[in-house]
């Protein structure tokens, strides 16, 4: 999946948790973000995820993820739900 095709889905306005998984998102993760409950993420929902993952990517809390911080775990996971 690449960030187009996300977007594409999301143009829906929402990710369902099949799309997730395929997005890299966990299913502890998804039922933590949809905070409304509805069994779908939103763009809310997501970019809070989007959010949380980039802060624990950014492990110099600089607000920026650098090439070395991209090319941690947490910052493949970042990736993950950015491709
Ligand atoms: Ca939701
Ligand atoms: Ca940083």
């Amino acid at each position: 999946m690449n960030y187009l095709s996300l977007f594409e889905q999301m143009g829906r306005g929402t990710l369902d948790p099949k799309e997730s998984a395929a997005a890299g998102i966990t299913a502890s993760e998804f039922s933590k973000f949809d905070v409304d409950k509805d069994g779908t993420l939103d763009k809310a929902e997501y970019w809070a995820l989007v959010r949380a993952r980039f802060k624990v990517a950014d492990r110099d809390h600089d607000g920026t993820v650098s090439t070395q911080e991209l090319a941690t775990s947490e910052g493949g996971a970042l990736l993950a739900v950015l491709q």
